[in-house]
């Protein structure tokens, strides 16, 4: 899970013992990022095997290797992040370009052993994989997680936990909200009001909280151990209450508004035609890139509702170059696709039903598609009418219908070569600790992370629901508490 592109079984196994190595092929310097995958490998097994497996790079025929092999004959369809799993009876081999491809492997083997690997006391064993060679690449290039820390706030640990989460099932791409009308959670040197008073509560009214830029750079860094590229977003001009309470200048009016706690939307704005609001931006823009190593920087743009549009519009094009201006590339909500969307910017579509003319239109002049289709995509959606957390504006999304849905072919008129992939986002209006993120991200996120990693041959609801359901004891024994769907057979129900 998700479903490899091609397996060829063989019969047999190979059985992990006290003896296996991890060889990382290469010499010391070439060797670092396979050897930073195989310590993750054996992090991952010597808890339940109570096995050394020692990482060396010392060569050898036997055991399980990590190879890079970047140029290798063949190894060219691999693309940048797919993977070769060859198991003998003698010896695992992973091959793959990149540390990402070795790391969506690892991934791959986890799920080939026994579901107690993934406890943390040892295990009775043993622990066999079956022979065969798979291979395998993405479908899309972003295959996407969103976390809303801004209706409530999720510290450094859940961040993490999640992203371990968002690993097995090889999503690539954590987008953070961190910014919306009820909080403001990075920190911001220039505007340091923003974290201090913006960041001081949340939804409900509870303490709410911020990164430091130092928390920040271990969200980022732990994400890239986990080959995880880290999405920021900034929504603006709407969805700003938390800034304007904090900066009376940003307002129109000079008058700062009180913080708010509910759970309305569409009624703040930055003001668009004062040139502090450009400075501003420009402030927030330059500190968020500079702490983000990767090539997107998400501006909102949703549910601008107390903008009229020309300000909307007025507002994109200035703010998209300066974005550019920092080496990053535009991401926004698909609303941008009625503005002037920058070159090369990426619109995530939130509708329900693919329809929108300005959407079809920005695809075939050369703007890229995230798909999150909010009642599909959203795992804050209600699963039934019983579910106790999540919303239901979009109605009820149980895991069938989150699942069965083709992304090459949502947005009517749409190039199917202008899709980049697909994201999950969760909003947290309603959702305050990591059992509630995990009860509405499973099983619903690893149906989205195969639509976006699996060929759409291997797309049918009636095979997916039996692998998912195999995917439940790996949960109990993650300590993940999800959600269990009358429509698929869980083994243990
Ligand atoms: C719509 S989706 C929003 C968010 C809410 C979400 C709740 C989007 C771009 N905007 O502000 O949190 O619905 O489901």
């Amino acid at each position: 899970m998700p479903a490899p592109a091609s397996v060829r079984p063989v019969e047999g196994s190979y059985a992990i013992s006290p003896d296996t190595r991890i060889r990382v092929s290469g010499s010391d310097r070439s060797a670092r990022p396979a050897r930073r995958v195989g310590d993750y490998l054996a992090g991952l097994l010597r808890p339940s095997t109570a096995y050394r497996l020692p990482v060396t790079t010392r060569s050898g025929d036997d055991g399980i290797r990590l190879r890079l092999t970047p140029d290798a004959a063949g190894a060219r369809k691999l693309g940048e992040e797919g993977y070769r799993l060859k198991v003998t009876g003698r010896a695992i081999t992973l091959s793959a370009r990149s540390s990402a491809g070795l790391f969506h492997g690892v991934q791959t083997l986890r799920q080939l052993l026994p579901t107690s690997v993934e406890r943390t006391t040892r295990q009775a064993g043993p622990w066999r994989v079956s022979r065969g060679t798979i291979t395998d690449v993405p479908r899309y290039a972003w295959r996407g997680a969103m976390l809303d820390v801004s209706r409530h706030f999720f510290g450094v640990d859940k961040v993490k936990r999640y992203i371990d989460q968002l690993a097995l099932y090889k999503i690539n791409t954590l987008h953070l909200h961190l910014s919306d009308d009820q909080g403001w959670r990075i920190a911001i040197d220039s505007w340091p009001r923003l974290t201090t008073y913006g960041g001081s509560t949340q939804v409900g009214g509870g303490p709410g909280g911020y990164y430091t830029k130092d928390d920040y750079r271990e969200i980022v860094s732990y994400a890239a151990s986990r080959e995880l590229t880290v999405v920021p977003e900034i929504d603006m001009p709407g969805h700003t209450n938390a800034a304007l309470a904090s900066y009376a200048e940003l307002n129109c009016d000079g008058v700062a508004p009180p913080l708010y706690t509910g759970t309305e939307v569409g009624f703040s704005s930055l003001c668009v035609p004062k040139e502090v609001t450009y400075d501003f931006v420009d402030d927030v823009i330059r500190e968020l890139a500079a702490l983000t190593p990767g090539p997107y920087l998400h501006i909102g743009g949703d549910e601008a509702h107390s903008t009229s549009h020309e300000d909307y519009v007025a507002f994109m094009d200035r703010v998209q170059p300066v974005v550019a201006k920092y080496g990053k590339t535009v991401v926004g909500w698909h609303q941008l696709t009625g503005a002037h969307p920058a070159k090369g910017a990426i619109a995530q579509y939130w509708g329900t039903d693919g329809s929108e003319k300005e959407v079809a239109e920005a695809a075939k002049a050369g703007t890229r598609l995230v798909l999150s289709p909010a009642n599909r995509a959203y795992l804050d959606m209600k699963y039934d009418a019983n579910t106790p957390l999540g919303q239901s504006w979009a109605g009820y999304v149980e895991a069938k219908q989150s699942y069965d849905w083709d992304p090459g072919t949502y947005i009517k008129d749409a190039p199917a070569s202008s899709v980049l992939g697909v994201e999950a986002p969760l909003w947290t209006e309603t959702l305050e600790t990591s059992s509630h993120i995990e009860y509405m991200a499973f099983p619903r996120l690893p149906g989205i992370a195969e639509l976006g990693w699996a060929p759409a041959s291997a797309h049918n609801w009636d095979e997916y629901k039996v692998r998912v359901a195999a995917q439940g004891p790996r949960w109990d024994a993650l300590g993940i508490e999800y959600y269990h769907s009358p429509q698929i057979p869980w083994p243990n129900d």
